[in-house]
Parts: structure tokens; C-alpha cells; sequence
């Protein structure tokens, strides 16, 4: 009802002459039209404002899971108000979350995460993907790829955590991921810089021979909340750049589209006399739009028809492109985005340096591929379509279009990277004229209500802007990149908030639904292990906590209760190997606790009824306080005790 009651009040504000209207008393505690003509806000501002002010104790309807870019982790955001509801730490550690200092979730980050043997902690995300059920977020998991170290991570939306990373035993580069079929059968990373598959050696000069790109289909367990490796595969590409992904859906289900840049195969100056990838990857009018019938794919692996490098199969780029998994079509001037129709008919892909937006009609491909027309074939023997027999048309949208979402009207939305500008049009009727937004400074990504579903909402979208100049209050000259939300409810858009990522560069996000949530409050029963999502037999019940010492090996079965750690105090020697068994008896909402130990570098989060472990040489002797490091009571800080290490010799 606020939103009637202010446009009265605004609308008597207007009458008595706003906003130069005698305040009733002064300073922002006075009327709204004092507060307008005191803060020079307009009948826009003041509606924005009613639009996304979300008062206190009044939830958000939207919830947006944006990539934290080199943050390597999740932003959780709330639409409209657009405040940051958490971070949910992926490919890096974070304390408060106690994920990678000594918990559970080390082996996550720290063993599953090693690429090549590697410890890696940090990740570059790029798009994050929810989990689907026929084509719409079921808000069951959410998947992330990781640019820099070719990773991939599951992240169980029932407690917000990261419960896997794959590291990709192919490439050593991805982009196009974490894209997930319509029914979550697989969650497909495709390759960005091409290099020898499985870590190999080769020198530039063998670019085109040994150098390649791969599609990686990760086989998802939706009942273990895992991606399968074992069931998993992959196709051998050619060293093209592979760029955005997005699977086919409805009438085109069974397809995965992936755009590409770099048909020239330019690898730089290859320390001579060539030009930089940036104009060597740009010589050509057009790179190839991928065309992959993975159902098909499929049926090669069952037949067995793949090689295996380093534990994957792999359907070579020779049998991709003989058995049609793999046909190619133009795409013109540096593509980028690769955005199915909420119905599955069409592809649509922007051009970096291009002015339009290519709308690809799928039923007209799959009939050239059926009827075996095509007009050429690439170095590699994968067969071309005609670029005209393959579209439905262009539209000219302004410099630089790249990524496009819809709505549940049959507009698109396309992000406008030199324009800086969000582009609104008709992906049905390209007739219709287009409208444009300008937004602050130079748009990315684009997401909307339920975009990537077979039936988006409307409602809002959010610009994705990589530059803020001139937007916040200075803080240094690195600039925080700005997330616009856009009101697309009514006949023509308007930006509504401005929003600050201070955290890495995000590229993609979804929004969804914040009722599709379906998050649990505590782990139950206490004791429960995250990980294995059953009750840990090291789970401790009340009054059988104790110290149990073996040779150098000391466990430690502990209780944590608001206000107290039992047993509290350990003894233990210098050398011995500690691993502390920790259970929380809570089941209240928000009982959090945390364990810390002083200069060992352990810190856990304790959430209600949850199990952790943390295994340490106790290699400093010394009196080490340990502590809660959530405030959880009146009697927080006296939720301590001590750890006494017992030098050698003494
Ligand atoms: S890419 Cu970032 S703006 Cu990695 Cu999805 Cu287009
Ligand atoms: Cu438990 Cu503070």
C-alpha cells in the first residue's frame, strides 16, 4: 500500500506547489516534499524509491545468484531492494563461512579444486546456472564455472554450499559454463583458449594442429546433488575460441549452441612477426556458431566410440563433425551471447563489433543438417550452413550487442556494450521498433525474472555494468563495478536502483523466484555432516563427550551449546596429530556458533546441529585460547577454553 499513499501524498505535494512547499519541519524528518526539495529528488526518484524500498521485516519476491567474478564466489542478492543477502564462497576461502581453515570444506576447496596437482584458490566465475526441472529453476543447486583453472562447482541451494568443484582434466581455459540441460541431465563447460587437450606440451606453431578447444558434458546425479565424472564425456572442437553456451529447449531440447570468435586461429604474435590475438581474431566476417545434437553425441559414447584423455571420453573432432554432432553456421564480427528463446525456436547472438543481433531459426538448421544441405566444409572437415537459409533475421540494436534475456511478452533484452544501453525489442516481430536505455557505463551481462526458463516473469531486469564512473562516492581507482535494476513493467523501462558490487568482476546471474527456495534452518539431526547429508558416526550426544588418545593420534569428541565448548580445555604434546570431532546441539533458527583456535589458522562455522572436523599437527607448543567467534548469547565471550600444547621435552 505504499505505493498508492505516495503518489497521494505526492500528487497534494504537486498541488501545493513542490518542491518549493513550506516543510512542516525541517531536515529529512519533515513531510515529502520537504525531503524531495532537500534532497533534490524528482517524481521518478520518489517512485524508484517506493518500487524497491522493502520495509523491514517484509522479504524479497526475487532472489539473484550473480557471479563474483574474480571473487571466485556468489553474490545472493534480493530483488526489488536489491540488498546483498550473502556471499557464498566457492573456489576461495572465506572465514565466517569457515571454508578453508580447517573444516569440512577443505577437501572441497583445497583437494578437489587442485588442477594438476595444483592448490588453487581463487577462481574466475563467470556464469552461474540454476539447477532446472522441465525447463524451469527448480532451486535445488546452482552451478558455477571457474575461467581461470577450468573448474566447475555445485552448490546445494539447501544450505547455500559449495559441495564439489570438478577440475576439467581437458582444457585449460573454460567460458561456456556452467549451462545445464533442461532437466539438469548434464551441466556442459566449454572451452575458451584452445591449447593441447590434457595438459600437453606444443609450441604456437602447432596451433592448428595440436592446439583445441572441447565441450564438456558433466553427467549431474540429481539424487546425490553431484556431477558424475565417471558418466560424464566430452567432444574434441576446433581451436576456434569457443565463447557463450546455452542448451536448446522444448522444441529444440537435445541441441547446445556455443558461440565462437577466433576462426582465424590467432595465437598472437607467437613471439614473431604476427599481430596480437585482438586483431588476428578479427580479420574474418565470420566465425562459426556451434551446432551440437548432444542426444546424438550421447549415442556415440554409449557405442563406444571415444578416446580417453586423462580419464574422459572423448569423441574426437573427426567423428563429431562425420556424425553431425558437431555442423557449424556464420556468425557475424566478433560474437558474443548465445541466448535460446524462452520457447526453443530460435538462437540469438550479439557481435562485439557488430551492430546487430542474428536471430538463428533451429527448425531451419536441424532441416539443413537433416537434408545434408551445406555450403562448405572448415579445415576440419565440420560441415557449414548457409548463413541466410539459417536465420530468421537481424536486428540492428547498436554497437556491440552481446548478451539478450526475454520476457513473458515476447521482448528481448539486449545488453549494448559501446552504446552502454539496454536494449529493448521484439525477437518476434522485427518490425517493431526497438527502445533504448541508457545505463552506467558499458553493460556486460543481463539477467531477468526467470529469464532462462521456458516461461519468464517480467517484472524487472538488472544491467550488469562493468564501469561506475561518476556513480559513488570515490574509493580509490579501482572502481566498484554497478548493477542497475530496471522496472520493465510498464510501457517503457526505467532504472530503479543502483547497486555497487564491490567484490571481483560479475558476469552473469540468474534471478529467481524467491519462493522456489526450499533452504533448510538447521541440520538435523544434529550432528548432521553437510557433506554427506547424514549424521555423522563421530557425532557426539550430550554427556559422551571426551579425549581419546592413541599413540601421537588425539581425537577430541566435542559439544557445542550456547555458552560452552565441552570438554573445553585440551592437553595435548607437541607433534601430536589433533582432529577435533565437533557437534552442535542446536536446532534453533540462527543458534550459530563458530571455533576458533588462536594462531592456527582453523576457524569453523558451527551452524545449528551441524558436524565438523578439523585435523591439525599441534607442531606450536604454547597456550593457544580457543573461542566463538559468532556472537551468540549475553555469554559469547566466555564461550572459550584452551588448547595446551605441551612442548617436546617438557
Ligand atoms: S562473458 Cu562477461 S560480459 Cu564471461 Cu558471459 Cu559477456
Ligand atoms: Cu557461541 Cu559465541
Amino acid at each position: 500500500m505504499l505505493v498508492p499513499s505516495l503518489l497521494l501524498f505526492f500528487a497534494s505535494c504537486q498541488n501545493a506547489g513542490a518542491p518549493t512547499a513550506p516543510a512542516p519541519t525541517a531536515g529529512t524528518g519533515g513531510g515529502l516534499a520537504s525531503i524531495m526539495a532537500e534532497r533534490g529528488l524528482s517524481e521518478a526518484d520518489v517512485l524508484a524509491a517506493a518500487k524497491t524500498y522493502t520495509p523491514t521485516g517484509k522479504l524479497d519476491d526475487y532472489v539473484i545468484f550473480g557471479s563474483g567474478g574474480h571473487g571466485g564466489n556468489i553474490v545472493v542478492i534480493g530483488v526489488p531492494s536489491m540488498r546483498i543477502l550473502k556471499y557464498i564462497s566457492v573456489f576461495g576461502p572465506e572465514p565466517w563461512q569457515g571454508y578453508g581453515y580447517g573444516g569440512l570444506g577443505d577437501d572441497v576447496l583445497y583437494e578437489q579444486g587442485k588442477q594438476g596437482g595444483k592448490e588453487i584458490t581463487w577462481g574466475d566465475v563467470h556464469h552461474p546456472n540454476l539447477s532446472e526441472t522441465g525447463g524451469e529453476y527448480d532451486g535445488n543447486f546452482l552451478f558455477l564455472n571457474d575461467k581461470a583453472n577450468a573448474r566447475v562447482a555445485v552448490i546445494d541451494l539447501k544450505d547455500f554450499m559449495t559441495k564439489q568443484i570438478v577440475a576439467n582434466p581437458l582444457v585449460m581455459s573454460d567460458h561456456g559454463g556452467a549451462f545445464v540441460t533442461p532437466n539438469t541431465d548434464y551441466v556442459v563447460e566449454t572451452s575458451q583458449y584452445a591449447a593441447p587437450l590434457g595438459g600437453k606440451f606444443a609450441t604456437l606453431d602447432k596451433y592448428e594442429t595440436e592446439y583445441r578447444g572441447a565441450a564438456v558434458f558433466w553427467k549431474f546425479d540429481k539424487v546425490k546433488g553431484r556431477i558424475d565424472q565417471e558418466n560424464s564425456w566430452a567432444i574434441e572442437l576446433p581451436p576456434y575460441a569457443q565463447d557463450l553456451a546455452d542448451a536448446g529447449k522444448l522444441v529444440s531440447d537435445g541441441y547446445v549452441f556455443i558461440n565462437s570468435w577466433n576462426s582465424e586461429m590467432s595465437a598472437g604474435t607467437e613471439g614473431k612477426d604476427k599481430p596480437f590475438t585482438e586483431s588476428g581474431a578479427s580479420q574474418n566476417d565470420m566465425d562459426y556458431l556451434h551446432v551440437i545434437d548432444w542426444k546424438k553425441a550421447e549415442t556415440l559414447v554409449a557405442a563406444g566410440k571415444t578416446t580417453t584423455i586423462n580419464g574422459i571420453r572423448v569423441i574426437s573432432l573427426a567423428d563429431a563433425a562425420a556424425e553431425h554432432v558437431l555442423t557449424f553456421v556464420g556468425e557475424p564480427k566478433s560474437p558474443h551471447g548465445c541466448d535460446v528463446t524462452p520457447d526453443g525456436t530460435a538462437v540469438v547472438v550479439g557481435g562485439k563489433l557488430d551492430t546487430h543481433a542474428t536471430i538463428y531459426d533451429i527448425a531451419k538448421m536441424q532441416d539443413l543438417i537433416a537434408k545434408g544441405t551445406f555450403t562448405g566444409k572448415d579445415k576440419f572437415g565440420v560441415d557449414i550452413m548457409d548463413f541466410q537459409a539459417s536465420i530468421r533475421g537481424q536486428k540492428e540494436l547498436g554497437l556491440g550487442p552481446l548478451h539478450t534475456v526475454y520476457d513473458e511478452k515476447g521482448f528481448a533484452y539486449t545488453s549494448v556494450f559501446l552504446d552502454s544501453t539496454v536494449v529493448k525489442w521484439n525477437w518476434k516481430n522485427l518490425e517493431e521498433p526497438i527502445e533504448a536505455l541508457g545505463v552506467q557505463y558499458n553493460i556486460g551481462h543481463i539477467t531477468a525474472a526467470e529469464g532462462d526458463t521456458i516461461s519468464p516473469d517480467g517484472k524487472y531486469v538488472v544491467a550488469m555494468n562493468k564501469m561506475s564512473q561518476d556513480r559513488y562516492v570515490n574509493v580509490g581507482p579501482l572502481l566498484p563495478q554497478s548493477f542497475q535494476l530496471i522496472d520493465i513493467s510498464g510501457p517503457t523501462m526505467k532504472v530503479i536502483y543502483d547497486m555497487p558490487i564491490p567484490l571481483g568482476e560479475p558476469h552473469y546471474s540468474q534471478m529467481m523466484k524467491a519462493d522456489k527456495l526450499h533452504t533448510i534452518t538447521a541440520y538435523t539431526p544434529a550432528g548432521t555432516n553437510p557433506y554427506t547429508d547424514t549424521k555423522s558416526e563421530f557425532a557426539v550426544a550430550s554427556g559422551e563427550e571426551k579425549i581419546v588418545r592413541n599413540g601421537k593420534k588425539v581425537d577430541v569428541y566435542m559439544s557445542v551449546i550456547r555458552s560452552h565448548f565441552t570438554p573445553d580445555n585440551i592437553e595435548v604434546n607437541e607433534g601430536d596429530e589433533v582432529t577435533l570431532h565437533l557437534t552442535s546441539m542446536e536446532q534453533a533458527l540462527d543458534q550459530t556458533h563458530g571455533f576458533a583456535i588462536d594462531m592456527y589458522n582453523v576457524n569453523v562455522s558451527m551452524e545449528p546441529g551441524k558436524y565438523e572436523e578439523i585435523t591439525f599437527v599441534a607442531d606450536r607448543a604454547g597456550v593457544f585460547p580457543f573461542y566463538c567467534t559468532e556472537f551468540c548469547s549475553a555469554l559469547h565471550l566466555e564461550m572459550m577454553g584452551y588448547l595446551l600444547v605441551k612442548p617436546n621435552g617438557a
